[in-house]
This record gives structure tokens, C-alpha cells and sequence, in this order.
């Protein structure tokens, strides 16, 4: 019925995912699942808060899509794989046991990803680069409590949208979007990273932790965000030439090809969240 099935499987180079927030109601596991399955890459990036350990501590949630998430990407890395886990501040224990490996996962602090074409992105959740930030922060304005109720009203909306045969559509998003001291929290957020990029001499960045998916060059650093699978459901692969694009997985209907947002070599590009 679907016509994932001639697109079988997607291959990539690699594949970097962000923001999962297994264990917590606002992971739209099912999509990733539906993602993942249909995936083979050589490497695979655990960007960060791929477990919310912070909502499990609150208020335990754990149902079997979530447990068939984590299951698939142990079978991932079992069969070939070389999936790198680099742990978030909602998965922050596992910085605990970095430089190890598990089973066939990879756990580092940070690391560098060389693309195909040699370039060098250090790899990273990002939550480190807030400090300077972190007073003037969105998150700080709106707290975690209205952050939790606009992901709520995100469920709901789609919940109704799906009734009536709609797209997915994230009002988190929206609603960042609009507020002008977001925009003001996300520029100050990539200018960080962009920053430490280029104080390492390196070529990029790859990160997550905002939930704000994003392809962009500035002053030749390339800043990367992963996005999230709470809103979005955005990650970005990289290909054999190693061109690295981002994709949005939120519509069932949707081929891949559909999917594709932006492309690195198109300049600056974001995500519309506006549906
Ligand atoms: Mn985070």
C-alpha cells in the first residue's frame, strides 16, 4: 500500500537523531520507528536526550513503541552499524560511563564526525554551550511547566488533525517561531556553537537540544541541528559524497523524497514548521 516499500531500504552514510525523549508522552516513537526501519546507514549518531530521564524521574512512562526504539537501534548496531551515543542533559547519567563501549554502541562526551568529503564537525548535544546564555534563555522565560502544556496542546491539536486527515504540525514550533525572544535565545544558541567550532579549527558543528532543526553556513563554520522527535521529527543524513541534508518524517503518506527540506548546498535553510 505504501510506496515506502520501492524506496527500500534508504541508504545513507550517516544518520544523526536528536531529542527523542523516550520515556516521556511527547516522543512521537512511533514515526521514528516507521524512520528507522526503513534506514541502513554505516554510521548512526545518537545526538542527546535520546532517553528523558528527567519526565521517567517524574513520572514513569514506558510504553512498547519506546522499548521497540531502543531495541532496533541495539539490532542496528549488533548487524553493522557503527552507532555513537552522545549523551544529552535529559540523559546526562550516561556522561558517567563515556569512552566505554556497550554492547556495540559507542558512548563519548563529544566527538568529530568526518564527513565523505573530509570535512571535521565536532558532534555534540549542545546543552554545554548555554551558559553564557542560559540567563536571557527562552526556556528560561517560559519554564519548563508552559513548556510542558504547549507540547500537550501539540498532542491535542494533532490528535484532532488526524481526525480531519491533516498533516502533522507542531505548535511548539509555531509558537517559537513567533516569539521574538526565541529567535533572539536560538541566534545566541548557534552562535555558540558556531563559535567553539571555529575556535577548534574545525568545519561545523552537528548538535541538538533546542529542537530547532537547521542546515546553515556562517563565516564558512556550518552549524547543524538535528532537531527533535517530540515536534519535528527532524534528523539529518549524510550521503556518500557526504552532503548532509535534513529531513522531516511527520506524514505517513509522505515519500522521502517529499521530505527533503534542504540541502547544505542550498545556503541557509530552516525548517517551516507552519503547516
Ligand atoms: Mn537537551
Amino acid at each position: 500500500m505504501s510506496s515506502y516499500q520501492t524506496k527500500h531500504p534508504l541508504k545513507f552514510r550517516s544518520v544523526f537523531i536528536s531529542d527523542v525523549h523516550l520515556g516521556s508522552r511527547s516522543c512521537q516513537a512511533g514515526y521514528l520507528l516507521e524512520f528507522l526501519k526503513l534506514v541502513d546507514t554505516e554510521y548512526l549518531y545518537l545526538v542527546g536526550d535520546i532517553v528523558d530521564l528527567w519526565s521517567l524521574s517524574q513520572s514513569f512512562y514506558w510504553p512498547q513503541e519506546h522499548n521497540n526504539v531502543l531495541r532496533l537501534l541495539l539490532s542496528k548496531a549488533k548487524h553493522g552499524t557503527k552507532v555513537i551515543y552522545v549523551p544529552g542533559n535529559h540523559d546526562s547519567i550516561f556522561r558517567d560511563y563515556v569512552d566505554h563501549q556497550f554492547g556495540n554502541v559507542e558512548l563519548r562526551r563529544e566527538t568529530i564526525h568526518v564527513t565523505a568529503d573530509g570535512r571535521q564537525l565536532l558532534v555534540t548535544h549542545g546543552d554545554d554551550y548555554e551558559g553564557a546564555i542560559k540567563c536571557a534563555s527562552w526556556l528560561g522565560h517560559v519554564g519548563n511547566h508552559a513548556y510542558e502544556l504547549i507540547l500537550k496542546a501539540n498532542r491535542l491539536a494533532n490528535w484532532v488533525r488526524t481526525k480531519f486527515g491533516k498533516r502533522y504540525w507542531s505548535l511548539a514550533g509555531y509558537l517559537k517561531h513567533k516569539a521574538a525572544t526565541a529567535v533572539r535565545y536560538i541566534e545566541r544558541y548557534e552562535n555558540a556553537l558556531i563559535h567553539e567550532a571555529a575556535r577548534r579549527h574545525l568545519d561545523g558543528v552537528i548538535c541538538g537540544h533546542i529542537h530547532r532543526a537547521k542546515i546553515s553556513r556562517e563565516d564558512g563554520i556550518q552549524y547543524i541541528n538535528c532537531g527533535d522527535w517530540v515536534e519535528s521529527c527532524t534528523t539529518v543524513v549524510e550521503d556518500e559524497q557526504g552532503r548532509l541534508t535534513l529531513l522531516q518524517w511527520s506524514d505517513r503518506q509522505q515519500l522521502l523524497d517529499e521530505c527533503v527540506l534542504a540541502q547544505s548546498a542550498a545556503g541557509e535553510v530552516e525548517v517551516s514548521y507552519v503547516a
